[in-house]
């Protein structure tokens, strides 16, 4: 009878020879997890949007493209009376603990691209944290806001709303193009 098998661990690894159980390198979990349009319910300024409020939700429908593209009605004026700054809120369907977000410029043409942008959280007692303002250059593919080195928002604290206000394009208040805004969360089986 052959007895030469090698070392099988509790979890049914193949041992090296010297090699102890437990030093067996394991798939790495994810730290963080991003959110999808299931997590999220985005709403906003319907009046000042092409295609009303069917624009919001292609901010969390998971595609960085020219064709699923949150705009600013095109070709108004000031007599239009709309006009940047935008308000677009971000509601979870559970309270979530961030760990960042990223809101995207569209990939291709320039117009509307985001110049800059002002972000706030609220959490379940319903206190605000004003998370500052944004530059986001025209060639920039999109900008990163780290939450687990904000200092204005407490460490672990979940919250319940974004509101990300659109205060400047490249392209004067008139025009503006978002194409994706990604939220990440921390992944609790972390
Ligand atoms: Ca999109």
């Amino acid at each position: 009878m052959n007895t030469s098998f090698d070392t099988i661990d509790e979890i049914g690894q193949v041992l090296k020879p010297g090699e102890e159980p437990g030093e067996v390198e394991q798939p790495e979990e994810p730290k963080e997890l991003l959110m999808t349009a299931r997590d999220i319910a985005v709403s906003g300024e319907a009046d000042k949007m092409q295609d009303g409020a069917e624009a919001f939700p292609r901010l969390i429908d998971g595609e960085i493209s020219e064709s699923s593209l949150a705009e600013l009605k095109w070709s108004i004026t000031e007599a239009d009376g709309i006009s940047l700054p935008l308000e677009v809120d971000f509601s979870f369907n559970s309270p979530t603990e961030l760990t960042r977000f990223e809101v995207f410029n569209r990939p291709l043409y320039t117009n509307g691209k985001i110049k800059a942008l002002r972000a706030k959280a609220f959490d379940e007692e319903g206190n605000e944290y004003d998370l500052g303002r944004m530059e986001v250059g025209s060639s920039d593919k999109s900008v990163t806001c780290d939450l687990t080195e904000h200092t204005q928002m407490p460490s672990g604290k979940k919250m319940v709303k974004f509101k990300i206000i659109f205060e400047e394009s490249h392209s004067g208040p008139l025009m503006l193009s978002v194409a994706e805004v990604q939220f990440w969360k921390r992944n609790a089986a972390n």
